[in-house]
């Protein structure tokens, strides 16, 4: 059996573009996603190796305009995963999340790419309650300058889809590890098998104009729902709730558990809590 068992793709011949391959994500992609596509051209500034049967390789800065427009030449679908991570001083974010996340997008407008699967996170609704479940029509709620750019980058896919008419989605990642690290992570989990299920299952999708789903396998309390998402049918197999009585850490203090972005919340907070509601 495969790593991640998977549907053969409804259009074997789609080109995919997949940036930031080197990284956790785009390494379980790389993999899970191997040979599905007529074209799957990994890009990334980190060293690729060589380019395994049936990839292409590149390696570049998403802040150059001119390897961005290569990258994307001749690619019906770019996930674009390239990006800083996790929060960072305003230089670091600006350069790959804000300047990078511009030229992916342009990039793929200027040559006829149809769609692009956009990596966003839970930091960009963070600052949401978990006592709430939020859904597609929640407003964001950045929760660092990480999750700000994350909003950037939903929002410059909208103007794109609606603008240009590319098809955009922003899938707001969870917790992509091999297991619940966490208590946190019971709600924010995403399997490495749903992951690349959920991505390809946007790259096979029939059509859409812009969306925006969670992404996290099966829980019992969820912070979010993808109910009112018919777009796109989601195959996700895994749940945290295999792991509900593992002995997991909790988050270290009230603050952190009482939002979706956990310690992205906490750290350099001043604010009233009290008046987020
Ligand atoms: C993310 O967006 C980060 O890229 C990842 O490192 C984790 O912090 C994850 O969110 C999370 O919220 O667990």
């Amino acid at each position: 059996m495969p790593p991640h068992e998977i549907a053969p793709p409804p259009r074997p011949e789609t080109r995919v573009l997949l940036t930031g391959a080197a990284g956790g994500v785009g390494s379980v992609l790389r993999d899970g996603l191997a040979g599905r596509y007529a074209t799957f051209r990994m890009a990334d500034r980190a060293d690729l190796g060589l380019a395994r049967p049936g990839e292409e390789v590149s390696v570049g800065d998403i802040r150059d305009m001119a390897w961005c427009e290569a990258i994307t030449r001749d690619i019906d679908c770019a996930v674009h995963l390239a990006a800083q991570p996790v929060e960072a001083p305003w230089p670091g974010i600006l350069g790959p999340n804000i300047e990078g996340c511009y030229n992916l997008f342009e990039a793929a407008r200027l040559n006829g790419v149809r769609r692009v699967i956009f990596a966003s996170s839970n930091h960009a609704v963070g600052f949401h309650r978990t006592d709430r479940v939020l859904d597609r029509t929640s407003p964001t709620r950045p929760d660092s300058r990480y999750g700000l750019s994350k909003v950037f980058g939903e929002a410059l896919g909208r103007m794109y889809a609606d603008k240009y008419g590319l098809e955009v989605a922003c899938l707001r990642i969870g917790s992509m590890q091999p297991t619940p690290q966490d208590r946190r992570q019971l709600a924010t989990w995403l399997s490495p098998g749903d992951l690349v299920r959920m991505v390809a299952g946007l790259i096979d999708a029939e059509r859409f104009h812009f969306i925006t789903p969670y992404g996290s396998s099966h829980s019992s309390t969820p912070f979010w729902t993808n109910d009112d998402i018919h777009e796109v049918a989601f195959d996700i197999r895994d749940s945290s709730d295999a792991y509900r009585d593992a002995d997991l850490p909790a988050l270290p203090d009230d603050l952190s558990r009482r939002f979706v972005g956990g310690t992205f919340c906490t750290a350099e907070f001043t604010g009233d809590p009290d008046r987020i509601d």
